[in-house]
């Protein structure tokens, strides 16, 4: 017979290990793919905690070429003028699926760009892709406005073709394998259709309305999501600057909701430098980031910059002295989880056209101050990404 003081430490720490199992929290995020690999799902659960107290700083094409140079391995403007990588990556697929084409619209070789993708994988980083897709009615590049996107959807002419791009795409994110044993999949944040809100593309404005690009989106989604099975997105929305807005209502005028969407972005060059009248850029830009951060946490979304930068760096404290000023405007606007500056092109393909400094150039000393601010992480800063703990 057990006597009652055994009898009570047992009962004791079964309750103890019924705890332990029950006290576990179900993951608190809805991703729009309820199927998101583990890594996927960690992604977001750690870019969403991390957004609380930093922000993370991105590059477009930084392993690809800067400003002197291209294709040389290990290269980055950013490691040279900051000492380390950044921590997110951004890469482009325009001009994906133009047959028997092997780079990009920027000259970067989608072989080599996988290599780089899994490289600052896996060193931690974190990976964008955005796609300034071709225009299939016309032949015609991406800022081809001529109206489309009705024939792609179900029942248009083009159709087809359509899927056959969304195909390729599939096809590319498929292959993003880490080289560890698992050879798991590598977490993408996808930034399908940007600056909507602006003219300039075939998706833009001007050539879709507000059912097209909804269906658009959504079609795209589900197509990847459910038809191609791929699990390893996040869905990341970005119009143009906010200040181009008549109020932030717009923000949400062609969204397609908030089941396709993980990440509210937006991108914008130009409040910093007045443009649209503010008399503080900063200010103005502050309080755009502290009304996207706020609907984000609202919506249990993460909000981020999904492009910005200054061409030529002309002004050599726009890092620590505008940008970062923005991102700790408020307490809301401290909550955007990274921002990503553009492309560094070569000065032989396109001159002066550069959004972060190189080593030696005038911006390289406050761009060291940027990355040295506690708040601001860079690669070599990043806690582990991709693990999921807590849930
Ligand atoms: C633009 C410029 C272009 C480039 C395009 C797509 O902002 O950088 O030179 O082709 O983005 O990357």
């Amino acid at each position: 017979m057990m006597n009652n003081g055994l009898l009570f430490a047992c009962i004791g720490l079964f309750c103890i290990s019924c705890q332990a199992t029950e006290q576990k929290p179900a993951y608190p995020y809805t991703l729009v793919d309820a199927q998101a690999t583990q890594e996927t799902k960690a992604l977001f659960a750690n870019l969403k905690k991390i957004s609380a107290t930093h922000v993370l700083y991105g590059h477009e094409d930084d392993l690809a070429y800067g400003v002197k140079w291209e294709n040389e391995q290990g290269r980055s403007d950013v490691k040279e003028a900051s000492g380390s990588y950044p921590a997110v990556y951004g890469w482009d697929l325009g001009d994906l699926a133009q047959i028997d084409k092997a780079d990009n619209l920027d000259g970067v070789d989608f072989d080599n760009m996988k290599q780089w993708i899994k490289e600052g994988y896996q060193r931690g980083g974190v990976i964008t892709l955005s796609w300034h897709m071709n225009h299939l009615g016309t032949e015609g590049d991406t800022w081809d406005t001529t109206r489309v996107a009705h024939r792609l959807l179900p029942d248009g002419d083009l159709h087809n073709e359509f899927n056959a791009m969304l195909d390729r795409f599939a096809s590319f994110v498929s292959d993003l394998k880490a080289d560890s044993d698992q050879q798991e999949l590598i977490p993408v944040i996808f930034r399908p259709y940007h600056e909507h809100t602006g003219w300039w593309f075939w998706w833009g404005s001007e050539s879709t309305t507000v059912e097209e690009y909804v269906s658009l989106w959504r079609y795209t989604v589900e197509y990847l999501r459910d038809v191609k099975q791929v699990h390893n997105l996040l869905y990341a929305y970005s119009p143009n600057s906010l200040s181009e807005f008549d109020s932030y209502d717009d923000y949400w005028e062609k969204y397609p909701g908030d089941a396709y969407v993980d990440i509210l972005g937006f991108d914008d060059y130009f409040t910093l430098q007045g443009r649209y009248g503010h008399e503080d850029g900063v200010a103005a830009l502050g309080e755009h980031l502290s009304w996207l951060a706020s609907q984000a946490r609202d919506r249990n979304k993460i909000a981020a910059i999904t492009e910005t930068g200054l061409e030529g760096m002309t002004d050599p404290t726009w890092f620590t002295q505008k940008l970062l000023k923005a991102i700790q405007y408020s307490e809301d606007s401290k909550q955007i989880a990274y921002v990503l500056t553009w492309r560094n092109a070569q000065e032989w393909t396109k001159e002066g056209h550069f959004y972060a400094p190189y080593q030696g150039h005038s911006s390289a000393s406050d761009f060291r101050s940027f990355r040295e601010d506690g708040f601001v992480l860079f690669e070599d800063e990043l806690p582990d990404m991709y693990t999921l703990t807590g849930f």
